[in-house]
């Protein structure tokens, strides 16, 4: 295995359900990443420790997710210039709010990328990490766009699957019509009629 370019963060090992969508990204495209538990508030020495050498380490960029009141991406970015990325995580009674704004409220001078609260964010986490790498590696910036073609052909087979499954008569319509195919016509709507001097409607007759 090849040095780990993307070093992934986490506060505690009750992060990792989360922080796996990061490294199953970068997996999917094929960069080597290290993983570790460093909190901001429970270890402060190894977040310190960790983010000082990691540029030396060859770490082109870093992960970090936290949750509750989550110093951790910012403290990290204060000691690299390296890309930080922030992955507010949920597992507060606040649902991540909290985290969210601890993550991305950096004062001007050190920024973090702070990514959705949660599963989608760490997964989003891992994509923006590939795209950095991809500044200065045309592989990993072909496999992104194979990434995304895929991701729309997924999109469309979903969209089909929905139409085909739609029990909505208008939306078939629509949809065949805008697909060059012959509307079905309306069937006539049924009119009712009064019959003299009773107060019960006739079925059938038009007016
Ligand atoms: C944060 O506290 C961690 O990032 C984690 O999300 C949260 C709870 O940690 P545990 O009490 O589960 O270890 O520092």
């Amino acid at each position: 295995m090849s040095k780990p370019v993307v070093g992934i963060l986490m506060g505690s090992d009750s992060d990792l359900p989360v922080m796996q969508e990061a490294s199953a990204m970068l997996q999917e495209f094929g960069i080597d990443y290290e993983m570790t538990i460093a909190s901001a508030h429970r270890t402060p020495k190894k977040v310190l420790e960790y983010s000082q050498s990691a540029e030396k380490r060859g770490i082109k960029v870093i992960i970090a997710g936290a949750g509750w009141a989550a110093h951790l991406a910012g403290v990290v970015a204060s000691q690299t210039t390296l890309p930080v990325i922030g992955v507010p995580i949920d597992s507060s009674p606040l649902k991540g709010i909290d985290a969210l704004l601890a993550t991305v409220q950096m004062p001007g001078g050190i920024p973090v990328a702070t990514m959705s609260i949660g599963k989608a964010g760490a997964k989003n986490a891992g994509i923006f990490a590939a795209q950095i790498i991809a500044a200065s590696d045309v592989k990993i910036t072909n496999r992104l766009k194979v990434y995304r073609v895929e991701m729309e052909h997924e999109v469309e087979e979903k969209s089909k699957r929905l139409v085909a499954i739609s029990a909505v008569p208008v939306v078939k319509e629509t949809i065949a019509a805008e697909a060059g195919a012959p509307v079905k016509k309306k069937p006539r709507r049924r009119r009712w009629k009064k019959k003299p001097g009773s107060t019960t409607p006739a079925q059938g007759q038009t007016a």
